[in-house]
């Protein structure tokens, strides 16, 4: 469902608008609510942004961050709430509080697993990121992209697709990618940014890379960090983020897993594919979901006990 029109003739109707994603944010659902709201707000509404958890510190070179507030600090008076890079309403944690009749909900979003929600959806699977979604939808809106909206849809675009080396690298995500440079976003600031780690993350890196198991005649290969470990260390729960991708690197993984302990959170499980198993199924399986490379779930129990289930469930699809 791709309800452009749609949405363009909502966005000329109202006049103030919430915009929201995802917990645990990401490179693109906040480069995707940072460049949307600057686009509002050329259009003269009123934008209010919110997000139901903390903005990971290799994020805040993005102009327009301080704008991002938490769900209590939201004045309830918009008409609109826009929901982006989300595949399910509990994504967007405690924002969900703010649903109401009066309102409506407008669902934007590129996961495959995303459940339909909302009064308008644009939903467009083959899309690399929902910032190439963002993009699309402001050239309806004939909006002007200047240099910080070009910078985050291109920080959304790179984050999604691994500074264009996944599989859901597209002709269409780079040709985007290179009009947002031409609009002057800032390629090698973005990658400097996003690569970023502080000194505590490369020395817990370092320490859980050694615990690296692999099983299924090495097909599988995984990662678990307990909270113990993360706390020693002094590293925060984003600084985690791309430590997939050191699991992912393992000549002849098929699957790679990560599994974190997130304090008070429960465990959050990280799954990526390079071969033929659907990721995206699996996490569905466990109630959460993504895209077929790359996808995730959570997890009330134990680390243990997550990392148990998980991997057995690989294994029995790689038997197969
Ligand atoms: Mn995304």
């Amino acid at each position: 469902m791709k309800d452009k029109a749609k949405i363009r003739e909502l966005i000329n109707q109202k006049s103030s608008f919430l915009l929201t994603a995802h917990i645990f944010p990401d490179g693109d659902n906040i480069g995707s609510l940072l460049a949307l709201r600057a686009a509002l707000q050329q259009l003269g509404k009123r934008v209010q942004v919110a997000v139901d958890d903390t903005v990971p510190a290799n994020l805040h070179f993005l102009a327009g961050i301080e704008h991002i507030k938490r769900a209590e600090e939201i004045t309830p008076d918009f008409q609109v709430l826009m929901i982006l890079d989300s595949s399910s309403v509990d994504r967007i944690g405690a924002v969900q509080k703010y649903f109401n009749e009066q309102i409506t909900v407008v669902n934007i979003d590129h996961h495959i697993s995303n459940t339909g929600f909302g009064n308008i959806q644009y939903l467009d699977a083959a899309a690399a990121a929902t910032a190439e979604i963002i993009f699309d939808l402001l050239v309806e809106l004939n909006v002007t992209i200047d240099s910080a909206m070009a910078n985050a849809l291109f920080t959304g675009i790179a984050t999604d697709c691994g500074f264009f080396k996944y599989a859901n690298t597209t002709v269409k995500a780079m040709e985007i990618a290179g009009k947002m440079l031409a609009c002057g976003a800032r390629p090698q600031e973005i990658s400097d940014a996003l690569e970023s780690k502080s000194l505590p993350a490369l020395k817990l890196l370092a320490r859980v890379l050694e615990q690296i198991q692999v099983a299924a005649q090495g097909k599988l290969a995984w990662l678990s960090i307990d909270e113990a470990s993360l706390k020693a260390s002094g590293a925060s729960h984003e600084d985690t983020d791309g430590f997939i991708n050191y699991v992912r690197f393992i000549q002849g993984a098929e699957v790679a897993l990560l599994f974190r302990e997130v304090p008070g959170r429960g465990v959050k499980v990280s799954m990526r594919s390079k071969g033929a198993i659907d990721v995206n199924q699996l996490a569905q399986h466990f109630g959460g979901g993504g895209h077929q490379k790359a996808a995730g779930c959570s997890f009330e129990g134990s680390l243990q006990e997550a990392t148990e289930r998980v991997v057995r469930a690989v294994e029995e699809q790689l038997r197969k």
